[in-house]
């Protein structure tokens, strides 16, 4: 098979599989098998996304640059600060959060990180700073090209609300 220049993101992902399974541990044959399949699944996503990744060069429409969560207390916009993030790069995305009746909430308790949603590549942790009233930033590095979720929990007026803001690395 020809490699890919973007290929040499395979063995980062190796590594976070063989982190997870030793922390399982004592998986026996079922750890075996799935860490095979976990890896065979990473390389067909990564070849996947390598051509998906070509594709959406000219056409990258399908990103959602923002995305929205509420319940009775909170809500929460999640916008990206630009389309596309770029793998091994701190990428930015930036939070706005208000209560129920559209007043900023400070001081909220947010925890975030980034996942791949279809492989077993580990949370990487994302720093979180309060900007300004209400307005928070997040700040994390994907690392390998492909989709992500930035998965947010934020914790403000005894609420909890939880949220995944979808978007591609490249
Ligand atoms: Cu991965």
């Amino acid at each position: 098979m020809r490699k890919q220049p973007g290929a040499r993101t395979v063995p980062e992902c190796g590594r976070g599989i063989a982190y997870i399974h030793k922390k399982r541990s004592s998986g026996g044959r079922r750890g075996k098998m799935s860490k095979k399949l976990a890896a065979l699944a990473c390389s067909v996503v990564i070849l996947i996304a390598i051509g998906v990744g070509w594709m959406n060069r000219t056409a990258n429409g399908e990103a959602n640059m923002s995305s929205s969560a509420s319940n009775e207390e909170l809500r929460l916009d999640i916008r990206s600060s630009k389309p596309l993030a770029t793998v091994m790069r701190e990428n930015v995305f930036l939070l706005t959060l208000t209560d129920a009746q559209g007043l900023p909430l400070e001081h909220a308790d947010i925890n975030a990180y980034l996942v791949m949603p279809s492989m077993f590549c580990g949370k990487i942790p994302v720093e979180v700073t309060e900007t300004s009233s209400g307005e928070y930033r997040l700040s994390g590095i994907p690392v390998m090209s492909g989709k992500w979720n930035a998965e947010i929990a934020v914790t403000a007026k005894s609420s909890t609300l939880h949220a995944a803001h979808v978007f591609t690395a490249k």
